[in-house]
């Protein structure tokens, strides 16, 4: 066989190639267009053709080259496709490992909490982030001139009579339980909540709150100190003691502020709780009159108590995470440590 015939018989040859198996297709590659395959050798007799024929060899040659390496390209996906979508015919064979991906710690705790509280027969309540001025101030008795009403406390959606702004807590869903429902009530309301604050190691525009309201006639101070107790205990141990310090908030009156004994130190001091043996973890109070009458509660007939806390505060104090901006970046070094908290 001439040169032109072997191009001509090879040509055919690719266009008929088929493979079986990936290292057939290997082969096929090497005996084509490897160093010594036969169209590299093709292309070292190409020397020896006239001058006056080289044009159109060469042009034939390279022709044959393409189709070669497409046909084995060609082959190749084929093969791989074939390999992804083909069905283990051993259905006893075990799966492919699979890594886990593990719940972020502000999941964790939130469900902790909620599980606290369903425990002691609270219902779950969520409500909208994006809110009016009624619901988040004045429904809870803020003056007209509170700080958090300002825009550099609060993020606005858009001013008015009635303004449309991002809820700075989510006491807005209490209100709406409130609206829709009698008393007893008996609610728990998780979110997220938005702040118009500087993001540090100790404070971010966006964090998570949980918060209660329990109404029914004759709920006192003390429901509330009992309520807070087993919260704590059921969170931070058996052992954890409460303090409440005085405090003030426009929706409860009288109004609290809950520490826990130091869980590192169990109250001794050290330097998690800045020698003073407590941890700040929550505020708290008996339900303003004035929040009762706006939502249509007798506060006469009824009375009832709120609390509230931060989530990322607890999941610190509970994992003494360091930085509060570790929650929200991700990191997977920092979300592996809580694989076994799940
Ligand atoms: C209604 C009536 C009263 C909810 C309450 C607190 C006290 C409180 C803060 C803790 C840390 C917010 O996340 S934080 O910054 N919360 O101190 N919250 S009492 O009181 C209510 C809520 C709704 C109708």
């Amino acid at each position: 066989m001439n040169i032109s015939e072997r191009i001509e018989s090879l040509l055919q040859e690719i266009e008929d190639l088929h493979a079986q198996k990936a290292q057939e297709v290997e082969e096929l590659r090497v005996r084509l267009l490897g160093k010594k395959g036969e169209i590299t050798s093709l292309f070292d007799e190409f020397r020896n053709v006239p001058a006056e024929q080289k044009k159109a060899f060469g042009q034939k040659l390279n022709a044959l080259k393409n189709a070669a390496a497409a046909k084995i390209n060609e082959l190749k996906e084929a093969m791989e496709e074939a390999a992804t979508s083909a069905v283990s015919s051993d259905l006893t064979k075990p799966g492919d490992y699979r890594e886990l991906g593990t719940r972020h710690p502000i999941s964790i705790t939130r469900e902790e909490i909620i599980d606290i509280f369903k425990r002691l027969g609270y219902a779950i309540a969520t409500g909208p982030e994006i809110e009016d001025d009624y619901h988040v101030f004045e429904a809870l008795n803020f003056p007209p001139e509170h700080p958090a009403r300002d825009m550099q406390d609060t993020f606005f959606v858009s001013d008015g009579a009635n303004p449309v702004l991002l809820r700075t807590h989510t006491s807005s869903v209490q209100v709406r339980t409130m609206e829709r429902s009698k008393p007893p009530i008996r609610v728990i309301c998780p979110g997220r909540v938005f702040r118009n604050e500087a993001i540090s190691a100790r404070a971010h525009c966006i964090f998570h709150q949980v918060e209660g309201l329990y109404i029914d006639k004759n709920v006192s101070f003390a429901d509330l100190k009992q309520s807070i107790l087993l919260f704590v205990r059921e969170m931070f141990g058996p052992d954890t003691q409460i303090r409440m310090r005085p405090s003030y908030f426009p929706f409860t009156e009288p109004s609290t502020e809950v520490d826990i004994s130091c869980n590192i130190c169990g109250g001794k001091g050290c330097n998690i709780c800045k020698g003073t043996g407590w941890l700040e973890i929550m505020g708290a109070g008996m339900v303003d009159p004035n929040v009762l009458k706006a939502s249509g509660i007798d506060p006469n007939e009824y009375s009832g108590f709120a609390f509230g806390m931060g989530i990322e505060r607890i999941a610190m104090l509970k994992w003494q995470v360091r930085d509060l901006r570790l929650y929200f970046e991700n990191d997977v070094r920092f979300l592996k440590e809580f694989e076994t908290s799940i």
